[in-house]
């Protein structure tokens, strides 16, 4: 028998739309080799132009559903998305303290792609608290970082981005990988930062369109390179240019965004086992 894949825990919401959340995390991380377990913490109300709704679950049923498959099964890697409440954020951070050697990948949602707001300023403060000490890396894109880092509601966002991995770095994360799709670039940089400074910066051509799902897919890429055993610079290397290329074959299913094909690597054998079936 060959080996069984590594398993990865994905917590996040559902989006019925395949784009992001839960979805998102389970295609992405089949597609990269490893068995996804989902413990769901939200349901939304979305299609691909935008989020309707929100209903976050029982925060007792999310810790439940990971407990559960914590003690049946050996879990290589975290991975933290939407999260749906300050009592869940509550929840999710004692489930995971009780395992401190399972790596953890923090998406810190904020909102979604196209603005919806995805979390209450409460539930930042809890994330920055419970949740960022206890991160292996955490994934925001520029706006999360500088949103992370306020002080308070009125104070000035701070504008340098070295600065912003600084402090998210103090609040206690080991690495800082923040995305530059929403700076005034012509290339989209991407910088990873460690307690030693900069460790990685990778540019990245700028593809034209918006994507639903872009965020969820490079959380979770890491988290599977991290689970196939990369080092962290290698697996953070790895997971962008997964995420590019999905983001590249991407297709447009509904009236609103584009979304990531996360199997783009086997359409070619789809379509070739297709044509001879046709033959
Ligand atoms: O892209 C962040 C995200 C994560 N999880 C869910 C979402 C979104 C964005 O819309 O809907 C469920």
């Amino acid at each position: 028998m060959s080996q069984p894949p590594p398993i990865v825990l994905s917590f996040a919401a559902s989006d019925a739309s395949g784009g992001a959340g839960v979805q998102a995390d389970i295609l992405t991380l089949a597609s990269m080799g490893c068995h996804p377990l989902s413990v769901i913490t939200a349901i939304t109300v979305q299609d691909t132009a935008g989020v309707d709704d929100v209903m976050a679950l029982d925060p007792e049923w999310v810790a439940d559903q990971a407990r559960a498959v914590l003690e049946d099964m050996p879990v290589h890697v975290f991975k933290i998305g939407m999260l749906g409440s300050v009592e869940i954020i509550t929840a999710i951070a004692e489930v995971i303290s009780d395992y401190p050697n399972i790596p953890l990948v923090l998406d810190p949602v904020l909102a979604s792609g196209r603005g919806d707001e995805l979390a209450s300023e409460d539930m930042l403060i809890a994330m920055r608290e419970l949740l960022l000490p206890q991160a292996t890396i955490i994934t925001p894109n520029s706006l999360e970082a500088r949103r992370l880092t306020q002080d308070d509601e009125d104070d000035e966002d701070i504008q340098d981005l070295s600065q912003c991995a600084g402090r998210l770095l103090q609040m206690g994360c080991e690495y800082v990988l923040i995305t530059g799709t929403h700076e005034n670039t012509l290339q989209v940089v991407n910088h990873l930062y460690g307690n030693d400074g900069i460790i990685r910066s990778d540019s990245w051509h700028r593809l034209a369109g918006s994507y639903h799902g872009s965020g969820c897919t490079l959380a979770s890429a890491i988290a599977a390179a991290l689970a196939n055993g990369l080092p962290i610079a290698e697996g953070v290397y790895e997971a962008q240019e997964y995420t590019w290329q999905s983001l590249k074959a991407g297709f447009r299913p509904g009236m609103g965004q584009y979304l990531p094909d996360r199997l783009f690597w086997a359409r070619d054998e789809i379509d070739a086992a297709n044509e001879d079936e046709v033959k």
